[in-house]
């Protein structure tokens, strides 16, 4: 009864679906002519089919191993590479992008066709973030980030990524959870939407998302802490003391899936951190599409990310597949992990 009630009283406020929002959010941007928007509604497509497939991962065979690795040297599941070839696919037939960085693929790949010749747009993609989590039916995500091509006149190429994360356009993520969700920003403030599969579109759920400056929840593999730097250490130590006054012992909430713990976080409070380590001295995730996406939403929902050093957004990108550690999340939680290090 209650849940009719609430049915009913949702559908009797106007809906908005991205594609709505978008179009109205489009007069934000001076030299809009739609591109941008258009884009965004092409992820929003491919993050429709890949929901479709995550859905019914078990029944359609599309759980396991490819039998092939990416250029990280990880085993890539089926889901990966599906996801990977609907991104692919739907930023090629839509047009605005000229080119698409991703973690499957080793190089760049250039979109030369002649509907893309005047596409301004490069994106830099994880298609299946959380991998591990695939087969096991726990929450996976997608991870994006836009840039605007330097020039018009020549072929874009990885000078136009080769920069800071502030270069940023625009970056959101897909996170296939117990319902599935888009958030993202263009720089002005953070927008979630839910995936109502009853009418097949993304409905405005979160308008500007804001994250809590303080927190309770440490995200970090906690498995690998013999080989954390002893401030990390001391920081995890910090989180685990019984204080009343600072609400500690913190909980740990770790999924092994970057896009389920961030977005627990941005909405709860939290520190996501994944650090260096001895053994990778630059950490595991990697800059372009997946800690400088996540740095500009969370930036945007008034939270902050470092990889322990200096602001992410600040970090000047050489190498596509270039990694950094990251401590992401709730200001304080940060600034209080950071002062630790
Ligand atoms: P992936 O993009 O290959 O799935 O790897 C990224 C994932 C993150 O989502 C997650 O936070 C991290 O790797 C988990 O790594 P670990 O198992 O080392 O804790
Ligand atoms: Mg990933």
């Amino acid at each position: 009864m209650l849940f009719a009630l609430n049915y009913e009283h949702h559908y009797m406020k106007a809906v908005k679906t991205l594609g709505q929002f978008i179009i109205e959010k489009q007069a934000d941007f001076p030299y809009a002519k739609g591109e941008l928007s258009r884009l965004l509604r092409d992820v929003g497509i491919a993050a429709k089919i890949v929901n479709r497939a995550v859905n019914q991962a078990c029944l359609i065979d599309i759980v396991g191993d490819a039998g092939t690795m990416n250029v990280q040297g990880e085993t890539q599941k089926l889901l990966d590479v599906y996801a990977n070839e609907q991104f692919i696919s739907a930023l090629k037939s839509g047009g605005e992008c000229c080119m698409i960085i991703s973690e499957e693929n080793e190089e760049h790949i250039h979109i030369d066709s002649a509907i893309a010749k005047d596409a301004k747009y490069i994106v830099a993609i994880d298609p299946l973030d959380g991998s591990t989590n695939i087969d096991v039916n726990v929450t996976v995500g997608t991870i994006f980030s836009v840039y605007r091509r330097k020039t018009i006149e020549t072929k874009a190429s990885l000078e136009d990524v080769f920069q800071q994360g502030t270069h940023q356009v625009a970056a959101g993520y897909i996170i296939y959870g117990s319902s599935t969700m888009l958030v993202y920003t263009t720089g002005k403030g953070v927008n979630g939407f839910t995936l109502d599969p009853s009418i097949g579109e993304f409905c405005l759920s979160h308008p500007n998302m804001m994250m809590p400056e303080d927190g309770a929840v440490y995200s970090i593999n906690e498995g690998n802490l013999g080989c954390f730097q002893q401030g990390v250490k001391l920081f995890i130590t910090y989180c685990q003391e019984t204080d009343q006054a600072s609400h500690r012992p913190f909980a740990s909430r770790y999924t092994g899936s970057m896009v389920a713990d961030i977005h627990r976080n941005l909405i709860k409070g939290g520190i996501f951190i994944y650090p260096s380590s001895a053994d990778n001295p630059n950490g595991k995730l990697r800059l372009l599409y997946e800690c400088n996406p996540m740095a500009f939403i969370i930036e945007q929902a008034g939270g902050i990310a470092s990889n322990g050093h200096i602001r992410i957004l600040d970090i000047q990108v050489n190498d596509i597949h270039q990694r950094s550690p990251i401590f992401i999340g709730s200001v304080n939680m940060v600034n209080k992990a950071l002062s630790m290090l």
